[in-house]
């Protein structure tokens, strides 16, 4: 996620290697400011980070050892704005939440996944349709939570905002939701017509905090319109969204402190897992290459089902794992969002993985044949491929679209990953099913550190 950053860090860090002199930190830091501004880091941000890095390291002797705390502490400083962090809950539920920003930032997306990542740390939350603006919008976000499986307020015959969402807090009151997230409509730009709207929607819920989505996209561009909704209606937080398509990434180092509200939470993709949270100091060690552990940890988690985990693992001992756990597994590791996602968080992986990085796991042609394989067969034959004969086999590959030998050779594969998870599953579930899903990748994919 923040690879390009990553890697100018690491380049100003080396300069700085052997030579513990005034002339390799200037070095290091003129590196560091030149790529943090080609990474779109915003030039007041890029300012403050290096004279403050630059002042610290001399103040404790300089050395690449005090660079690194030095470029640690402040990157943490930058980071940190006075606001809360990650999502917080109020004492008196529901909380809620005013989503707001500009039409096609992703708002409606963001609500969404908010939901989802909520309702995977098992909260109840209703999602509240108040972008009347767009004909599409309230349908846009029923879709999304039949998706998620997350409970939605709409009325089809309303056609003021502010009723829907005072009807939505009465909703979420009586019903003791945990949290009531409220999707408004967005304009392409700032107008006066949006903020009454807004100001309006906002005084008669009197939200718990109002959320900016913000298209990374856009770039500076981002942190002027934040800065424009934060002084006419006041947010309490930024979340980031399109993360995936900027490859510059340098937004989410300079937004908070150039506005002055925190970064809670990033987008990075399409889909509903697709949101990182963001607390500052995680991301720190994200940026120095150091990974996330306890954000890994926390993800994993959420979405990790100890006792069906656990039946996985006396199931591969035994040699019993079939293609009907190996689609549970699938859809286990969807709900953790993108291979990607997850790389940046293992420590010292995110320099080294190279081409997993970018492999779309779900997607790849690997999966969606074994996927098409399994579709077209009978639940017995996913516990027993063995019940399939060759005139079977012939018929599911008309139906799956695959060819025989495709067929077989899925099979056999399959036969020997289960036959080598049996044999290393003495290390655990998640490991046994990595070497597993490595064995039918062609190997390459590196095992997750034990949980
Ligand atoms: N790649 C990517 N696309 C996103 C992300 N968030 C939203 N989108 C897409 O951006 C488009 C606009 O999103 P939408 O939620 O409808 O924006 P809204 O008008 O602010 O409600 C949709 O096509 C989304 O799928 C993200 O984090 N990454
Ligand atoms: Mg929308």
């Amino acid at each position: 996620m923040f690879d390009s950053i990553t890697g100018s860090i690491v380049n100003a860090v080396n300069k700085i290697r052997h030579k513990d002199d005034v002339a390799s930190l200037s070095r290091a830091i003129s590196e560091l400011k030149k790529s943090l501004l080609k990474a779109d880091v915003h030039h007041k941000t890029t300012k403050d980070l290096v004279t403050a890095i630059e002042l610290e390291t001399k103040k404790n002797g300089i050395g690449q050892d005090s660079f690194l705390k030095a470029l640690r502490d402040e990157l943490t400083k930058i980071l940190t704005t006075d606001g809360k962090q990650g999502f917080v809950f109020s004492s008196t539920p529901p909380t809620t939440i005013l989503m707001t920003g500009l039409q096609g930032s992703g708002k409606t997306t963001t609500t969404g996944k908010l939901a989802n990542y909520l309702k995977l740390r098992k909260k109840k939350v209703l999602v509240a349709a108040a972008d009347l603006q767009r004909l599409a919008a309230v349908e846009q976000l029923k879709q999304i939570a039949a998706q998620i499986e997350v409970d939605i307020y709409f009325d089809d015959n309303e056609t003021d905002p502010i009723k829907i969402a005072l009807a939505a807090q009465e909703k979420a009151k009586k019903e003791l939701y945990d949290v009531l997230l409220i999707d408004t409509a967005g304009r392409l730009a700032i107008d006066e017509e949006l903020m009454l709207q807004l100001e309006n929607v906002k005084k008669a819920v009197n939200p718990d905090e109002i959320f900016y989505v913000a298209d990374s996209l856009t770039g500076h561009d981002a942190t002027k319109t934040a800065t424009t909704f934060k002084e006419k209606i006041g947010i309490d937080g930024v979340i980031l969204s399109k993360y995936d398509g900027d490859t510059k990434g340098g937004v989410a180092i300079s937004i908070s402190h150039q506005v002055g509200v925190p970064l809670r939470f990033i987008g990075i993709g399409e889909k509903m897992p697709d949101l990182e949270v963001f607390i500052p100091d995680r991301i720190v060690s994200r940026l120095m290459g150091a990974g996330d552990i306890e954000g890994l940890a926390e993800k994993t988690a959420a979405v990790i089902d100890e006792k069906k985990a656990k039946e996985v693992t006396k199931k591969i001992k035994k040699g019993e794992f079939n293609f009907n756990d190996f689609l549970d597994q699938l859809s286990m590791m969807s709900k953790l969002g993108s291979m990607k996602s997850i790389i940046g968080m293992i420590p010292g992986l995110s320099q080294m993985a190279g081409p997993i990085k970018d492999m779309d796991f779900e997607n790849s042609d690997e999966i969606k044949r074994i996927k098409a394989l399994i579709g077209s067969m009978t639940p017995k034959e996913r516990e027993e491929p063995d019940l399939m004969n060759p005139s079977r086999k012939k018929r599911i590959a008309k139906g799956s679209g695959l060819s025989e030998v495709q067929i077989n050779k899925i099979l056999k594969q399959f036969k020997n990953a289960s036959k080598m998870a049996k044999k290393l599953s003495s290390k655990g579930g998640m490991k046994g099913l990595q070497n597993m899903l490595s064995q039918m990748q062609g190997g390459g994919m590196p095992n997750l550190p034990k949980r």
